[in-house]
């Protein structure tokens, strides 16, 4: 089994690589953000309480998003691997995941960090905003969620680096030449299936 995190800012390119990373590589793709969409849009009790948060820019908390990838990971018995997109954000959530990987005698093998300049997010999450209407991303609450990141998320990068399984991409070239560099990476564990 191959374990994978995709970790950055909002608007890096997370959601963006993941998916092709999930189908050149044969991996269960694992996106915290579109879980909580998925339960804001179904109107669920976990997405009503979920929407609260993402509406102001703010992280959902930790027991809710890690009770939600603990079902996901269970319901993924045959998996040849995962990649978790937009988890974890915290370090609580980063040693929850460690257990719960652990529990099924397997771990985290790499963490890539998407590096990109903070005006280059902004301008892509406002363009985003533009088209797809989500409601997080608008100036006001893009600057939240870029101050949420450098206070909650950034020190994950330092938990991983620690276990020496970060590597750095730089995330600010064409969404084709920013996979190729991730590829080189998750190609030194395994081939495209
Ligand atoms: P997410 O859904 O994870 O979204 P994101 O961080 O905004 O975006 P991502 O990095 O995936 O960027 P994308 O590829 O879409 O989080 C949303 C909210 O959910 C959070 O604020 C939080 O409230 C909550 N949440 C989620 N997970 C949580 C957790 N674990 N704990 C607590 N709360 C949690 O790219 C953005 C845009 O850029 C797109 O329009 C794309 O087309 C464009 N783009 C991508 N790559 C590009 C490139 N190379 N060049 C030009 N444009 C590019």
């Amino acid at each position: 089994m191959f374990n994978l995190v995709l970790f950055g800012p909002p608007g890096s390119g997370k959601g963006t690589q993941s998916i092709t990373i999930a189908s050149t590589y044969h991996l269960q793709h694992i996106s915290t953000g579109d879980l909580l969409r998925d339960e804001v849009e179904r109107q669920t009790a976990l997405g009503v309480e979920a929407k609260k948060y993402m509406d102001q820019g703010l992280l959902v908390p930790d027991e809710v998003v890690i009770g939600m990838i603990s079902s996901k990971i269970d319901e993924s018995q045959d998996a040849r691997g995962f990649i978790f997109d937009g988890f974890p954000r915290t370090k609580a959530q980063a040693e929850a995941l460690d257990k719960l990987l652990e529990f099924k005698n397997t771990k985290i093998d790499l963490v890539l960090a998407l590096d990109v300049p903070e005006a280059e997010l902004i301008k892509r999450l406002v363009g985003r905003g533009a088209s797809s209407g989500r409601s997080d991303d608008n100036e006001e609450v893009i600057t939240k969620r870029i101050k949420e990141y450098h206070s909650k998320t950034e020190p994950v990068a330092n938990y991983y680096d620690a276990h020496d399984k970060l590597e750095r991409v730089k995330g600010d070239h064409s969404i084709e030449d920013t996979f190729k560099l991730l590829a080189r990476h998750i190609e030194k564990y395994l081939l495209p299936a």
